[in-house]
């Protein structure tokens, strides 16, 4: 079988990270070797967890696992943020919502790091709307073709710094991403939608973390992160958390229902906000794959190894050392989904995002499930994969749809009607 993984975006001619070629990448079932999966209702000393009672002892050890072993400590002191209104809240091209812009200074200086919120809410909703809260890869002017959306020359920046400058006016970026932020079907559907561009807050490449927000927290001379210290999937769930910090002011949006989202990286960024930060109450990760919801003791498709060679920045310096070690591994990817417990967590994935492992996003929903049990729910409401274009859900969803590494209209019909029926939207 021929794999290839255009691994980020449709849109080839887009200045993107290359993916890591998947050459020595096992795609073949009947090579999966045995595993067996660390318990997430067994504490850590053997004794079983009995009741939700338990739970948050048994839910703080593996947090804590996934904290030394995988995507590093988040700084415990609270910046102090600045929110600037960039623009009020003005209808949208379309009639439907209205948009707005605010910026998260992370600092007290104006120079410091920052990240540029795009808001769209539903028009002539009464009350406050639930949002969706998620990252984008090009910067807010590739999310909607919306003229009036700021152009962020940070996505300018961080091409340029990755040996890629634009061959072409930032302008001509408006839109580039828009099919897949679904942001009509969002706000019909009574949601508002937050984004903000994941540079903002963390420059993906290697070495970029005087960049960033790492900077803000670094002690006497320090210049990288400690072994067990944040990587930048931990700076890009920090700054979700900042953003959830803005909407919890936000007049429009009513914080105790939002649902963080995130695709592919930024889909392992979203399951690790909702498992450091309790206050979002739902979680969706689209094609997340290896350290999102992909079981990593599965070795399908991508690896420890190869992301690791590959993005090695994305983590803790502690988890290099799993590299072909999955066993070694304290925790494994169902586990990270039953961090959400007992919130609502959807997990989707794409029939030829073999890199990302299908099955494994789907097992990794799977074997999270007892969690949610204990807690006299379902969890999964299937054991066996459900075919493409027909998805399951109790508290936890999951679908599986043709084609490739991508978030389309389908995943956010599916995504839209999750949410509906766990935030109680008509
Ligand atoms: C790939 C990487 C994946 C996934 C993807 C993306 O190159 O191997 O883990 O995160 O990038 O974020 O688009």
């Amino acid at each position: 079988m021929k794999i290839t993984r255009r691994a980020c975006l449709p849109l080839a001619a887009l200045p993107l990270l290359p993916a890591q070629p998947p050459q020595e990448a096992n795609y073949d079932e009947a090579r999966v070797p045995p595993y067996t999966l660390p318990d997430p209702l067994r504490f850590e000393n053997g004794l079983p967890v009995r009741s939700p009672r338990d739970w948050p002892r048994r839910r703080a050890e593996i947090l804590a696992l996934f904290e030394q072993h995988v995507y590093g400590r988040m700084p415990a002191a609270r910046p102090s943020l600045r929110f600037e209104v960039l623009e009020p809240a003005t209808p949208a091209p379309g009639g439907g919502s209205l948009r707005k812009q605010v910026r998260v200074h992370f600092s007290a200086k104006d120079d410091g790091p920052k990240m540029d919120l795009l808001l769209y809410f539903p028009a002539g909703t009464r009350g406050k709307a639930p949002a969706f809260l998620g990252l984008n890869f090009l910067g807010n002017h590739a999310v909607h073709k919306d003229p009036a959306i700021l152009l962020n020359p940070n996505f300018q920046r961080d091409q340029q710094a990755r040996g890629r400058p634009l061959d072409r006016p930032l302008e001509s970026f408006r839109g580039a991403e828009a099919s897949r932020w679904a942001v009509d079907k969002i706000t019909a559907a009574g949601f508002a939608l937050a984004t903000a561009y994941y540079g903002d807050i963390t420059p993906d490449r290697r070495d970029a973390f005087h960049e960033g927000v790492h900077a803000l927290f670094w002690r006497g001379g320090q210049k990288e992160p400690a072994a067990d210290e944040w990587g930048a999937i931990g700076s890009w769930a920090w700054g979700l958390s900042r953003a959830l910090d803005y909407l919890e002011t936000e007049p429009a949006i009513d914080a105790r229902r939002v649902a963080v989202m995130g695709h592919s990286r930024l889909g392992k960024t979203a399951l690790w906000a909702a498992a450091t930060d309790t206050r979002f109450a739902l979680a969706v990760s689209n094609n997340s794959g290896c350290m999102g919801a992909a079981l990593s003791r599965r070795r399908f498709g991508e690896t420890v190894a190869s992301i690791s060679r590959a993005f090695p920045w994305w983590f803790c310096r502690n988890f290099l050392n799993y590299a072909n070690r999955e066993d070694g591994l304290p925790v494994d990817q169902h586990q990270l989904i039953a961090l959400a417990a007992p919130r609502p967590v959807y997990v989707a994935s794409a029939q030829e995002d073999l890199w990302a492992d299908p099955r494994g996003e789907f097992l990794g929903a799977l074997h999270a499930s007892p969690v949610w049990r204990l807690f006299g729910k379902t969890g999964l409401p299937s054991r066996e994969m459900p075919p493409v274009h027909q998805p399951v859900s109790a508290e936890i969803g999951y679908h599986i749809r043709a084609g490739k590494h991508d978030v389309t209209d389908y995943d956010w019909e599916q995504f839209l009607a999750f949410a509906s029926r766990h935030f109680g939207v008509k």
